[in-house]
């Protein structure tokens, strides 16, 4: 298995090395051009008619759809067949964490994405890699956020901390074959990959595109976005996609700069259907073997989710609602995460938006036996581009987060823990000449 994944990720290291070639054989520049008849199936955005209602693999990680008109924040080029694309964030903010267990730190979430297209017989293969630098730019233990639980720093389990995201985020590529006028089948995979598991991961959402905080059920909802090694394959049929993976469900450990193969003994299943350009929705179960590092236990775990996303004379709406479910194996415990997200951009400068949350958490506290306790997390915030241009925009915005929990909690999280962060976001400009006019 180990060899395969090496392929991969040398597939992946010479795709712009093949793209370069590509480029003497055919020297047709780089200018953005756009031949109607290469069209497919599972929404590859390369040439498709403006009217698709197919979502763009290009609009998240891994295979999950996020509605078609979802607007794409990143660069874009065509060289000699290739679709060349680049898009990510930098976020530097801020981050003050009310309470007794709150803390205030200065850091940065960042992420950044390349993808190479090709045309791939009567398909496309595209490839994709994701890094991320915030294992040297979050504070230690971890981004803190109230409440937050998952993975571990210096040997121990993360608690009111948010993990830092691996540096390679995703190293993978996807091939859709058109099979017939409305099937394709798509094969996916890579040492760095989202399994078909869960909605379009946070990161990636448009409904959180204005804010860096991972959401309090990231465990219980979509934090395989990054597992390593994932093996999916699907078919799309019409506007329905279903698929299944096979995949290394252990969770990241802290050395956040490595590949942590594993047997791919953990699998999932998803389907998905995006009925108009303006909405997705999915429903996905899967059996992880032994996620959690300092936990034997396997787990179950079940996501339903639906997007709504809607474009506006000068902006955009998008709004995500998304339900999780851990089943622990052994321990019997089942723990319900629900999610509620929504970002306006109004008048295109300015964004109003908010995530609502209710979560489980059993691991607030070191003890042999994991009481959980039913947490509620609401985030209201505002942003404005200081630069709104084609080619970048950069963003001032701020945010506020109010808890709920249990009276058992107050002694060590206090009466009623205010959280807040200000931050300066800096991404590429709306994509103009792409797949979403
Ligand atoms: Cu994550």
């Amino acid at each position: 298995m180990k060899e395969i994944f090496f392929c991969l990720i040398l597939l992946a290291t010479l795709s712009p090395l093949s793209t370069a070639q590509e480029a003497h054989e055919h020297p047709s520049g780089v200018a953005a051009t756009f031949d109607p008849d290469h069209d497919s199936m599972l929404g590859m955005h390369m040439d498709m008619p403006e009217n698709s209602a197919l979502p763009s693999p290009h609009a998240g990680s891994g295979t999950a759809w996020q509605p078609a008109s979802v607007p794409a924040h990143e660069w874009m080029f065509m060289r000699g067949g290739w679709e060349l694309m680049a898009h990510g964030a930098i976020f530097l903010d801020y981050n003050q964490q009310g309470g007794p267990r709150g803390a205030g730190k200065a850091e940065s979430v960042n992420w950044g994405m390349l993808m190479e297209e090709h045309r791939l017989g009567p398909g496309t293969i595209l490839f994709r890699q994701m890094f991320s630098a915030e294992s040297l730019t979050s504070p230690h233990p971890g981004f803190p956020e109230l409440f937050q639980t998952g993975e571990t720093y210096h040997g121990q389990p993360l608690v009111d901390h948010q993990h830092p995201h691996n540096v390679f985020a995703e190293l993978s590529l996807l091939c859709t074959v058109p099979l017939a006028e409305k099937v394709t089948w798509e094969f996916y995979g890579g040492p760095a990959a989202e399994p078909a598991l869960g909605p379009v991961a946070y990161i990636h959402r448009a409904s959180a595109s204005e804010l860096p905080m991972a959401p309090l059920s990231h465990h219980l909802q979509d934090s395989t976005h990054t597992s390593f090694g994932v093996i999916t394959t699907g078919f799309g049929i019409d506007r329905v996609k279903l698929e299944a993976s096979a995949f290394n469900g252990r969770e990241p450990n802290e050395q956040r700069w490595s590949i942590q193969f594993a047997a791919l003994d953990s699998w999932s299943a998803r389907a998905s259907v995006a009925p108009s350009r303006n909405w997705s929705a999915q429903y996905s179960i899967g059996r992880l073997q032994h996620p959690e590092a300092f936990d034997s236990d396997s787990q179950w775990r079940q996501t339903a989710s639906a997007e709504y996303n809607r474009r506006l004379a000068r902006g955009n709406w998008a709004t995500c609602f998304t339900w999780g479910r851990v089943h622990k194996i052994a321990a019997g415990s089942k723990l319900n995460g629900y999610l509620l997200e929504s970002t306006l951009n109004f008048r295109e400068r300015n964004y109003a938006f908010t995530r609502l949350e209710l979560v489980d958490k059993d691991e607030l506290f070191p003890a042999a036996v994991h009481p959980a306790y039913r947490i509620g997390a609401y985030t209201l915030g505002g942003e404005r581009d200081l630069g709104h241009e084609h080619a970048w925009q950069l963003g001032l915005g701020a945010d506020v987060t109010f808890h709920s929990k249990p009276a058992a909690l107050d002694a060590a999280y206090g009466d009623r823990p205010v959280s807040f962060q200000i931050f300066l976001r800096l991404r590429p400009g709306n994509d103009q000449k792409g797949h979403n006019h």
